[in-house]
This record gives structure tokens, C-alpha cells and sequence, in this order.
């Protein structure tokens, strides 16, 4: 679809406002929101990590895609979380300590939101304790954890061992995701969940609560 071309074309060029003028269109014209996140945003941003690996593109020009894909999202956020759902349960939501990589994070976090789970959403560069800490402070029984980057995904076992050395395994599950992970790579850290997407991430957390 032609709009969902030029999402994807602005996004790769780092033009926020368009990017933002053209979701707003694609809304208008009730392309399917899900359409517009897959085939336009992250189509897009798909482009731009290749480009980046292949250095035909630098970190400044990945920044400003990465905010205009931040544009995009902020206008989809509303379509894609349902309103009034009573409470599912609670989800600590953060990218893990070191990765600053927060787009696909937010991603599950309104996916979860818009299924009537409530996100307790730490950020970025998120150290196993604050997961913990805030798990149990906010009686939360799912803890999700997000990495980017090969250098950082092992930094998630921590959060698995401290969920153990705390005495809350099995009343605190702990689910991971992220580009560079596997299902494979998360049962060797002994997560007991893992997510290829935001929409499988929302599956896992019900499969998790005992819903699924
Ligand atoms: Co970075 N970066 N980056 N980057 N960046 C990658 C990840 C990289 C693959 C690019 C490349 O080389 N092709 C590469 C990692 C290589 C590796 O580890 N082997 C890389 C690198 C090297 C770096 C730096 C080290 C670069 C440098 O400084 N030299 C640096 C590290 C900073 C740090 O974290 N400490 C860095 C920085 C940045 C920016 C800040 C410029 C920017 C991030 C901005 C932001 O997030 N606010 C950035 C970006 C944008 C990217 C790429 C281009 C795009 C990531 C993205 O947003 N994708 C990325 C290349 C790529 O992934 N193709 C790249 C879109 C998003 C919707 O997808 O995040 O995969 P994704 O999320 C998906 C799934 O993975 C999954 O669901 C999401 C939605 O479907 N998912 C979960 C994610 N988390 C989940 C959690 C779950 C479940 C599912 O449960 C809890």
C-alpha cells in the first residue's frame, strides 16, 4: 500500500513529522492499525538496522528514525489499547541493565496495555534489583525484560537468579525478549517465558497467569 510505503520511506529518512502526517492519513483512512505498525513502522525501521549493520548508515540518522518511529507509535497507542478492560494483573516492564534500546519494550508494554494488563514500566538500563525490588513492591507476578544487544541479553539471568535467591520463584515469572534471543537461549538462563513479538508477548504473559 502506498502510504505504508511512505511511512516506511520517512522512517528510513528520520522525518518525524511526516512520518507523523502520514499515520495520521492512514488512520483517517482506517488502515488497520496493526497494518500500519507492521508494514509501514516497523517495515521501516526493518531497513534501517540493515543499512546500519552495512554502515550505509551512523547512530545520529538511527536516532532520528528511531523518533520518528517514536511519532508513529504515539499516534497508534490509542487504537491499539482497548479501553475500560478491567485489570488482568501486573507486568514490571524495562530493557535491561546497559541496553538503551527501548522501542520494541514500548511496543509490548501497549500490546499488554491494550489486552488490560497494567505495566509497570522501569525504562531503560534497568539493573535485577529495581525488576525485583518493584515486582514486590507493586505485587506484580509477571517481570518482562527486554535486550537488544548481544552484549546485554546475558545480563538477564541475573533477573532469573534473583527472582530464585529472593524466595519468589513460582509467585514471580520472569518472560524475555528481544531481536538478538531465542526460546532456545531463554530456557538456558531459566526464564520461564520467551517472546519472538509484542503480540506473542501478550499470549505468553495469559499462558503465564494461567489464562492462556
Ligand atoms: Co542499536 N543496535 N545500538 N540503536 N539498533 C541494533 C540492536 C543492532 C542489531 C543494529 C545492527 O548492527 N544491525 C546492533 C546490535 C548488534 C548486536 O548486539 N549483535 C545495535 C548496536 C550495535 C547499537 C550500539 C552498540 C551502537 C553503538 O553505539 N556503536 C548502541 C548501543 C546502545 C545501548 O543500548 N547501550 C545502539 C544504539 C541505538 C540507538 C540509541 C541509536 C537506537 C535506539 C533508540 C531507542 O530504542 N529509543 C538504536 C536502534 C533504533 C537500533 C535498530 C536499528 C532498531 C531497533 C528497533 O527499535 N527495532 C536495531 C537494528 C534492528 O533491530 N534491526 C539496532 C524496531 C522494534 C519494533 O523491534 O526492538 O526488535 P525490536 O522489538 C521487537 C521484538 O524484538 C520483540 O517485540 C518487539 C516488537 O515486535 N521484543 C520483545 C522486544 N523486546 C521484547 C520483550 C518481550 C517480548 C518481545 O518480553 C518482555
Amino acid at each position: 500500500m502506498e502510504i505504508l510505503n511512505d511511512i516506511s520511506r520517512n522512517l528510513i529518512a528520520g522525518d518525524d513529522a511526516k512520518v507523523a502526517e502520514q499515520v495520521a492519513e492512514a488512520i483517517r483512512s482506517e488502515v488497520p492499525s496493526a497494518e500500519i505498525l507492521d508494514d509501514g513502522l516497523i517495515a521501516g525501521m526493518a531497513v534501517v538496522g540493515d543499512r546500519f549493520r552495512k554502515h550505509e548508515m551512523f547512530l545520529p540518522e538511527v536516532l532520528l528514525s528511531a523518533r520518528a518511529m517514536a511519532a508513529g507509535v504515539a499516534l497508534l497507542k490509542p487504537l491499539l489499547i482497548a479501553e475500560e478492560v478491567p485489570s488482568r494483573g501486573k507486568v514490571v516492564l524495562g530493557s535491561v541493565q546497559g541496553d538503551l534500546h527501548d522501542i520494541g519494550k514500548n511496543l509490548v508494554g501497549i500490546m499488554l496495555e491494550g489486552a488490560g494488563f497494567e505495566v509497570v514500566d522501569l525504562g531503560i538500563d534497568v539493573p535485577a534489583d529495581k525488576f525485583v525490588d518493584t515486582a514486590v513492591s507493586e505485587g506484580a507476578s509477571v517481570i518482562g525484560v527486554s535486550s537488544l544487544l548481544t552484549t546485554t541479553m546475558t545480563q538477564m539471568k541475573g533477573v532469573v537468579d534473583l527472582v530464585d535467591e529472593r524466595g519468589l520463584s513460582g509467585r514471580v515469572k520472569v518472560i524475555v525478549g528481544g531481536a538478538p534471543l531465542s526460546a532456545e537461549f531463554a530456557r538456558s538462563i531459566g526464564a520461564q517465558g520467551y517472546a519472538y513479538d509484542a503480540a506473542s508477548a501478550v499470549e505468553k504473559v495469559m499462558a503465564l497467569m494461567g489464562e492462556g
